[in-house]
């Protein structure tokens, strides 16, 4: 099951979702699930900057001294260094308070903010990581369906530069739960 990719297609893009390691895609940019610092960290943002290189913390740095920190809920855009994607989209998803702190919402605009960046620098493709659901502690389930949601209603709005969305997630629990959230809107 883990290695069949689950797709849809809308308008003229494609959802896939699969699982593995985010920075071995080389979509146009991956997205890094980072905090308000962008100053790097653990899980998939310390990970994209091991594989990437000083060249992205650097550019991360620039942009903390020209716009300040990264609210939540917002994207912005850098090198991608030494990984194979051209660029990096960093965003910050919420951290889970038990659901009445404007969560959903939060993560909605991480996602949506991420592929309006995507489709302001003409990228094709974008990968993004499970948001929020490591070290923030949002439930998998109800992530899971927010960023599918997200996704689709972005693609169904209008046609943009892009062809691929690709979620791409690091452990089996978390593959099987988007998988099985993008196969109950196919239905
Ligand atoms: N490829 C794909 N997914 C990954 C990878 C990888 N290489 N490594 C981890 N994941 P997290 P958050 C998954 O904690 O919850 C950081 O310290 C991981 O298994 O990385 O948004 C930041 O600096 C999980 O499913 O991000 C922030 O401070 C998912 O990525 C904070 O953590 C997200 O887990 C952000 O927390």
């Amino acid at each position: 099951m883990a290695d069949k990719p689950v797709k849809m297609t809308v308008n003229k893009a494609k959802i896939a979702i699969i699982q593995g390691d985010i920075t071995r895609q080389a979509t146009d940019a991956i997205v890094n699930a980072a905090n308000s610092s962008l100053m790097g960290g653990g899980g998939v943002d310390g990970a994209i900057h091991r594989a990437g290189g000083p060249a992205i913390l650097e550019e991360c740095k620039q942009i903390v001294a020209r716009q300040g920190r990264l609210p939540t809920g917002r994207a912005v855009i850098t090198t991608g260094g030494n990984l194979p994607s051209r660029h990096v989209i960093h965003t910050v998803g919420p951290v889970w308070h038990g659901g009445n702190k404007g969560e959903e919402e939060l993560l909605e605009s991480a996602y949506r903010e991420s592929l309006k960046v995507a489709a302001k620098n003409n990228l094709t493709s974008v990968s993004f990581p499970s948001v929020s659901t490591g070290a923030f502690g949002y439930p998998v389930e109800l992530a899971a369906t927010t960023a599918i949601n997200t996704v689709l209603a972005f693609l169904r709005r209008k046609e943009t530069s892009l062809r691929e969305v690709v979620f791409v997630l690091f452990d089996s629990r978390t593959y099987e739960t988007y998988a099985k959230a993008l196969k109950e809107v196919t239905v």
